[in-house]
């Protein structure tokens, strides 16, 4: 085998986004579509020969097929290993921990997330640094500029596909490519962090869970732990076979899409506890009986009981959040007397933080949590820390979360997306909004007060480099917000999302549906923005 070089021209719109590049998957089906991205990314990792590399996927639609693509590329490229998580298989937080455990120099992960799979869904590539984490935008960008200047990929060329089931490795040319058993490893890594006797007695005790994996890569790890390790009875962990469409489901687990787990959860007969991940598995669901935990939430008990968990009993060094995520874990930092800090959307900003120590817990409103035992939101561990907490104080998890608003006040949240606008529609609105915010200071909002209108600017505070223009926040008195930003994960069109929130300290007002104490919020936003009348849509696609 030798390397050959394959001639090829610039694809246009090849810059990663909120999190790696997604597209549609007949774009990635293009001929020399994903090489050219997949050869940008090592002509801009110069120092990569030798190097061990890990790579693996979701499991959606052409995983298998990049996955042998890549390798063939790793190989010409001069790369000295490859871990491969077994049948091409690794969820985002498993990545995550395999870099970490071998010391790998980096990781591509194959993975449109929480998007739908499938020969007519999406498909993505996204690139882990050495600390296991996504690749910080001056990466990204280099990826991207050299995206547009590549005239040429390496690769070993039509060599035999490798066999990605079986254990163990085998060589490509001067190259190792190691099959690996990722949930193994990641399961490991549990143990290091939760009472598994504990929770294995909350189980022992009849208590009942729903793990809802969403026929997506969280699948085998979630089976392992809940019904492997911890007695679990078998099917406490459903859609649990990673299929390449997700067996049709929108594998985002949010209650727009996981309609049969709320349903399961409702009524006298539900189980105590339930539970959901997403496409890559970086994200959870967490639910109680008749009760569903908003992430914002979730985030904020996690960090109040903290100590009730093993991996975390000497405290915690800080709390990081995305801008739109709710301020409830600020609330919970301040009574613990650690900082917190407020980061622009996506994981790739928590990074710096966790590898200097400044934070163990990070969160996004998206159902994103994690810590600082990878550098990925991490859905399993997620829900194991909620079981722990479970196990550990015996109560249910509606009366944690109740009993954190009646200790912290609750801070009402809620995401409208306003999906498939045209972009030029959705640029002009953004446009619009931020053209008006020196004008908002002095104008009345009826019963709010306006305290500050602003473009979200975050300056890391350990490289202290500057992302701006990460969001539109009107804050309002009282701890009152409206956030609008633009996705920057979709494939069509632009998706507006909308983020409300509004503090409420009285336990008396704590029963609120959450879309009526949010009402005034939500019609402002629309007043301000003028959505309905820009977007030319009448109600937001989705409401979480
Ligand atoms: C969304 C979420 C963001 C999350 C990102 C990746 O991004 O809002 O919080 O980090 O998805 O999550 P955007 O730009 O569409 O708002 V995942 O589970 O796709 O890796
Ligand atoms: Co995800």
């Amino acid at each position: 085998m030798s390397a050959m070089t394959v001639t090829t021209q610039p694809f246009v719109g090849q810059r990663p986004g909120t999190s790696g590049l997604r597209k549609k998957v007949t774009v990635f089906q293009q001929p020399h579509y994903l090489e050219n991205f997949v050869q940008s990314l090592f002509d801009i990792l110069p120092d990569r020969a030798g190097k061990t590399l890990v790579l693996g996927g979701d499991g959606r639609f052409h995983n298998r097929v990049a996955v042998q693509t890549i390798l063939r590329m790793a190989a010409a490229n001069g790369f000295g290993c490859v871990l491969v998580g077994q049948g091409g298989l690794l969820s985002t937080p498993a990545a995550s921990a395999v870099i970490r455990k071998r010391g790998a120099y980096g990781g591509i992960i194959l993975s449109a997330s929480h998007n739908p799979g499938g020969p007519d869904g999406d498909f993505g590539i996204k690139y882990n640094i050495g600390n296991g984490g996504p690749a910080p935008e001056k990466i990204t960008e280099a990826i991207y500029q050299r995206t547009t200047e590549i005239t040429a990929y390496q690769t070993t060329g039509d060599t035999a596909d490798l066999d990605l089931d079986t254990l163990g490795r085998t060589m490509l040319g001067g190259m190792a490519v190691e099959v690996i058993d990722s949930v193994a490893l990641y399961a490991d890594l549990m143990q290091t962090l939760f009472d598994f006797e504990a929770m294995r007695a909350w189980f022992a005790a009849g208590k009942r869970m729903r793990m809802d994996t969403m026929c997506a890569a969280g699948g085998p790890y979630a089976t392992a732990v809940l019904e492997g390790l911890l007695g679990a009875p078998v099917g406490t962990v459903v859609n649990g076979e990673p299929l390449e469409d997700f067996g049709g489901y929108h594998p985002d687990p949010n209650p727009a899409h996981a309609t049969e787990l709320i349903a399961a959860m409702t009524g006298a007969a539900a189980p105590d506890f339930g539970a959901a991940s997403d496409g890559d598995a970086d994200r959870n669901m967490i639910l109680g009986r008749d009760f569903v935990v908003t992430p914002s939430d979730s985030l904020a008990v996690m960090a109040a009981h903290a100590t009730k968990v093993p991996g975390y009993a000497a405290g915690l060094k800080g709390i990081a959040r995305s801008m739109p995520t709710s301020c409830a874990a600020d609330a919970v930092a301040k009574a613990l007397g650690i900082p917190s800090y407020e980061t622009p959307t996506g994981w790739k900003f928590f990074g710096n933080l966790l590898d200097a120590g400044r934070v163990t817990l990070c969160g996004e409103e998206s159902y994103g949590t994690g810590s600082d035992h990878v550098r990925e939101k991490d859905g399993l561990w997620a829900v194991l820390f909620w079981l722990n907490l479970l196990a550990a104080t015996g109560e249910s998890v509606e009366s944690l979360v109740r009993g954190h608003w009646a200790r912290f006040g609750r801070h009402y949240y809620s995401r409208h997306d306003w999906e498939g606008i045209p972009t030029e529609r959705a640029d002009a609105l953004m446009a619009a909004l931020r053209a008006q915010l020196p004008a908002l200071a002095g104008q009345p909002f009826g019963a709010l007060t306006l305290t500050q209108a602003d473009d979200f600017s975050y300056t890391d505070p350990v490289d202290g480099s500057v992302s701006s223009r990460q969001g539109v926040r009107l804050l309002f008195e009282g701890g009152a917000r409206i956030v609008f930003r633009l996705s920057g994960t979709g494939t069509e069109g632009a998706t507006l999302r909308v983020y409300l929130e509004r503090y409420d300290a009285d336990p008396a007002r704590h029963d609120q549906p959450t879309q009526d104490a949010l009402a005034d919020l939500i019609a402002l936003a629309d007043r301000v923005a003028r959505i309905r009348e820009l977007s030319g849509q009448d109600a937001p696609a989705v409401i979480t």
